[in-house]
């Protein structure tokens, strides 16, 4: 069984090879890519057994997908194929002219086999059997019958409940999607903010929560989403400045790693990844926002949403530096 499940859309994705503008390629190349299946690669990739719940089309789209999840080690087993609908497809403009590291990205994904997923899939057996259950915001983003999944994944369990996985959930906002699905950015922050104060574990970046619910201060992002009984912790992350966790009455702030950055998609899934290997291996809260950046420096240092872990020889050598020479 898996030490997490991740349930979301994955997409195949289309993008300059080289970071050019996207309307003077000729060549595009393909990759894959979706929030929840990134931390499922990540977190395999720092040695965890993930697995990546979701459905995709009877295509060469999905079958990519596949393919790329099973090679990165992730369990594909209860995927399911939609005979009907197609796989979502994106494409990544690097957009040069808006400043370093900034892509504006393209979704053809309305209709596609994922956004079919709906609350049935909440007794999936996979779900049960996890230590935590990974979800996103932009999975709540993509048809009404995917926000009734989340809705029953986080809102209407069980609190409290001795069995039953940890459920962590990354805000991820995506204000493209929630305006081509009809709602205005109230909608989103209402339905962002009920699902992140139902979950365990919470990753939110200080900007989208400044965007969605007017509070820029992690003291009092913590403050808006902690309500008691869940979550039991909230992670505020702040760019290159660092991130900090509320746990149990502590808070804990470790800076971000100076990295060069190509491209940032990706890096919060990875921060997320290093994070819950953390909470899986039992670690301090400190070396778990370690971990967290690791991942997430691997993630800015390449063009690809999927970037290869930092080895575990590597990492545990950095959990162990001092304040002064880890960033
Ligand atoms: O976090 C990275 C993701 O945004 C990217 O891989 C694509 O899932 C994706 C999305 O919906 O934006």
């Amino acid at each position: 069984t898996a030490d997490v499940v991740c349930v979301g859309e994955t997409m195949a994705v289309l993008g300059p090879p080289d970071g050019g503008p996207l309307a003077e390629q000729s060549l595009l190349s393909m990759a894959v890519g979706g929030a929840e299946s990134n931390v499922a690669c990540a977190l395999a990739g720092l040695g965890r057994r993930a697995a990546w719940l979701s459905r995709l089309g009877d295509d060469p789209f999905g079958r990519r997908i596949l393919a790329e999840l099973t090679a990165r080690g992730v369990d594909v087993s209860a995927v399911e194929t939609d005979p009907e609908r197609p796989t979502g497809v994106y494409f990544k403009d690097p957009a040069p002219d808006s400043g370093v590291g900034h892509t504006r990205t393209y979704y053809y994904r309305r209709g596609s086999a994922a956004s079919a997923m709906g609350p049935e899939l909440a007794r999936h057996p996979a779900l049960r059997r996890a230590r935590i259950l990974h979800l996103s915001g932009v999975a709540a983003a993509l048809s009404d019958s995917c926000a009734r999944l989340l809705e029953t994944l986080l809102v209407r369990r069980e609190h409290g409940a001795t069995s039953g996985p940890l459920v962590s959930f990354d805000v991820n906002h995506r204000p493209a999607l929630w305006r081509r699905a009809g709602h205005d950015g109230t909608d989103a922050a209402r339905a962002l903010l009920a699902l992140a104060r139902a979950a365990d574990i919470v990753f939110v970046g200080r900007d989208e929560a400044e965007e969605l619910w007017g509070t820029a201060r992690p003291d009092d992002i913590a403050h808006l989403l902690a309500t008691a009984p869940a979550p039991a912790v909230v992670v505020v992350k702040d760019a290159e400045h660092g991130a900090t966790s509320y746990a149990g009455g502590l808070r804990t702030f470790v800076p971000s790693l100076p990295t060069k950055v190509v491209e940032p998609v990706g890096a919060g899934d990875a921060f997320a990844a290093g994070y819950l290997t953390g909470v899986l291996e039992d670690r301090d809260e400190g070396s778990r926002l370690r971990l967290g950046h690791l991942a997430a420096a691997a993630a800015l240092r390449t063009r690809d949403d999927v970037p290869v872990m930092p080895s575990r020889t590597e990492t545990d050598r950095c959990l162990i530096l001092d304040e002064g020479t880890w960033a």
